[in-house]
């Protein structure tokens, strides 16, 4: 991890550039694993089992059998670890029920708003190098809470065709009974176009590599709605002296597990402060477990010292992190200036691991900038507004001639029209 001193806004964009993404190449694989699916369906998702998990799958579709075999495999403590993760998410999540709107706009006008949920949803779980099983929880709960009518499940087969045991458990626990196993870009063709097992969804959400976003980006070109577009998962640690060094190690550190195109940024107040952290993941390095990926997303990071506070603020709504840790004396007067962050965690004793996994709030979040413009996922993602209205012959006669001279005057005389019809019948009525 390089240190930048004082960067001026000019050089931002270049110190924080994110790993590049080559999605042209990219497509050009993906197209045709659609294609596939979408001309054989279940065959073509077995085919791909076949070549990209090396394995012959029988059932597509995980059995009973196979779901209380894995209930079995899971530890006492892990499965009440879930259970805590669980509740606190559904707390978090219940709470963000949007009530009805209706409301009397003027004399016999009337509108309304009100969620109704998505019908059909598809959660992607990558497989990958960690079974995450996290993911099950952030996007199995808020879909059951919003009352979608069907929710299938995605995720690819180990090389003996099972799913990882916690991944099946907490989908069960959560009341998931359609678990498919399928995975990268031909487990989104499948949930785009529907296969004899897999059923086409209205939206899909969750996380994957490079080949499952660009699967995700093309299903929205056939209709269907995604959770956002995704990128390698990053943190922004923002710490000043009041910080613990070897906490906001861990806490890059955290993120840099993820991937090799992980990004994580530290952005402090002093050059010294900048090296103790430094020190401090080396030492924390050599022991983790996945460390040759972590040294990998370290090469992609950066130390960026900004002593004026004003100007470090400006730097992380530019940059827009997933992630944001907040680590400063006067950190809710920093907390009020974020504008573009995914989620923030604040002060010393909130590692971003909390929200990963039980604090409650979402962790499927926007990456590589998108901050900006999207949110997380959260309980309304799962849901769409309709907006209802109801005008009486009161309301007509009180609104009518607004609405007539508006249409007139975009020359829409049929408009104009609709109106005119009701205010005159009106008027021969009396
Ligand atoms: N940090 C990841 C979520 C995750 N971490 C799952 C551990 N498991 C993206 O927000
Ligand atoms: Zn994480």
């Amino acid at each position: 991890m390089k240190t930048i001193l004082n960067p001026s806004r000019s050089e931002w964009t270049k110190s924080l550039k994110r790993p590049v993404q080559k999605t042209k190449d990219i497509e050009k694989i993906v197209k045709p694993i659609l294609r596939k699916v979408k001309r054989s369906g279940d065959k073509a998702l077995k085919k791909f089992a076949l070549e990209y998990d090396h394995v012959q799958i029988k059932n597509l579709c995980v059995t009973a059998e196979e779901v209380k075999k894995a209930k079995e495999l899971v530890d006492p403590q892990l499965k009440s670890a879930i259970l805590v993760a669980k509740e606190n998410i559904e707390k978090f999540h219940a709470a963000q029920i949007s009530p009805e709107l209706k409301l009397e706009v003027m004399e016999g006008v009337t509108c309304m708003r009100r969620s109704v949920p998505i019908q059909k949803v598809g959660l992607y779980i990558p497989g990958g190098t960690a079974p995450l099983f996290s993911t099950v929880l952030m996007l199995g709960v808020p879909a059951n809470l919003a009352g979608c009518e069907e929710i299938v499940l995605c995720t690819p087969p180990d090389a003996e065709g099972n799913i990882h045991p916690a991944i099946l458990y907490t989908a069960d626990l959560i009341g998931i009974d359609k678990i498919v196993k399928a995975g990268g870009a031909q487990a989104i063709a499948a949930m785009t176009f529907g296969t004899e097992s897999v059923p086409r969804v209205d939206k899909i959400f969750g996380p994957g590599n490079q080949y499952v976003t660009a699967a995700k980006q093309l299903a929205v070109k056939k209709g269907v709605a995604i959770d956002m577009p995704a990128g390698p998962s990053e943190v922004l640690v923002y710490a000043d002296e009041t910080a613990i060094p070897s906490f906001v190690a861990a806490d890059l550190l955290s993120q840099a597990e993820h991937g090799v195109d992980s990004q994580v940024v530290l952005v402090t107040t002093t050059e010294k402060f900048a090296s103790k952290v430094q020190k401090e993941i080396e030492n924390q390095l050599e022991k983790l477990p996945r460390k040759d990926i972590a040294k990998r997303a370290l090469d992609n990071s950066v130390a960026v010292v900004m002593a004026k506070q004003e100007k470090a603020i400006e730097l992380i709504n530019d940059y827009a992190p997933e992630h944001l840790i907040i680590c400063v004396e006067n950190e809710e007067e920093v907390v009020d200036k974020i504008i573009n962050a995914g989620s923030v965690f604040i002060g010393n004793f909130t590692p971003e691991s909390a929200g990963d996994y039980a604090s409650g709030t979402n962790h499927t979040l926007p990456t590589y900038g998108y901050a900006r413009n999207y949110s997380g996922v959260s309980l309304d993602s799962f849901f769409k507004k309709i907006t209802y209205q109801k005008i009486t012959e009161k309301g007509i006669q009180k609104l009518g001639p607004t609405i007539e001279i508006m249409a007139a005057n975009e020359l829409l005389d049929a408009h104009k029209n609709a109106v005119s019809i009701r205010l005159n019948y009106l008027k021969d009525k009396k």
